[in-house]
């Protein structure tokens, strides 16, 4: 931070990715840590068995379902859900610390995750919710993963639609028609909600600095 006393600084804000299983999500996040230094990724605990793929600690904390409830119980969490059979939560402490330091977090989490995190800290919060073009289009990307059963895919499919019906609880929404210019769209939220002025701190005296003439 800057010794400038008149120097505007901001608050972290907490940046929401939801959609349902396969519209692309995972792929706009990664863009966005990728192409922007000033946010990093939320790592959340779950109770789902690790992929092959992932990695402990930077994918997901893999933990049990004893571990998962000492968490619910000390409040280590800041909001928590159970998705497809599985729970997933998100530490508290890392997202305050970063958002104190004036960072932004990243979080792909659910709906039911993302209603959590706006009855405690609303105006924070940036919620971006991802829509696939077309119904047989996520079919093709839950598909062409084949990191999952063929019953896991039938049963993500089934869940989608229901999913979807919650677009209604976000801020903006996202058509993921070409991965490029979805990433592009989020970048363009995540810049301007960076500079909306109640997120800014000591504008007051900087203006009045301005006008003192320094
Ligand atoms: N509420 C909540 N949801 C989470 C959290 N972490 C992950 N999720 C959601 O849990 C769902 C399943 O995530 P995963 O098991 O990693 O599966 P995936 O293959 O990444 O599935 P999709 O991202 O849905 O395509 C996704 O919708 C995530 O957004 C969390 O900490 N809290
Ligand atoms: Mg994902």
């Amino acid at each position: 931070m800057s010794s400038d006393p008149y120097a505007v600084q901001r608050r972290g804000l907490m940046f929401v990715l939801s959609s349902p299983s396969g519209a692309g999500k995972s792929t706009i996040a990664r863009a966005i840590l990728d192409q922007d230094p000033d946010i990093t990724m939320s790592v959340s605990a779950t109770t789902r068995p690790r992929r092959p793929s992932e990695t402990h600690g930077k994918d997901y904390h893999f933990i049990d379902r004893t571990e998962f409830d000492l968490m619910v119980n000390r409040q280590e969490l800041l909001e928590y859900a159970k998705v497809f059979d599985n729970y997933y939560g998100t530490p508290a402490a890392p997202v305050h610390s970063e958002l104190e330091a004036g960072r932004d977090v990243l979080f792909d989490i659910d709906w039911q995750g993302t209603q959590q995190l706006a009855e405690k800290a609303r105006e924070d919060l940036v919620r971006v919710f991802i829509l696939p073009p077309t119904m047989v289009e996520l079919e093709h990307r839950l598909e062409s993963r084949a990191q999952d059963s063929a019953a896991v895919v039938a049963k993500r499919m089934a869940k989608a639609a229901d999913e979807m019906t919650h677009y209604a609880e976000y801020d903006y929404i996202i058509i993921n028609r070409d991965v490029e210019i979805s990433v592009v769209q989020a970048l363009a939220i995540l810049r301007a909600e960076r500079l909306k002025r109640d997120r800014l701190i000591g504008l007051g005296e900087f203006v009045k600095g301005l006008r003192q003439g320094q």
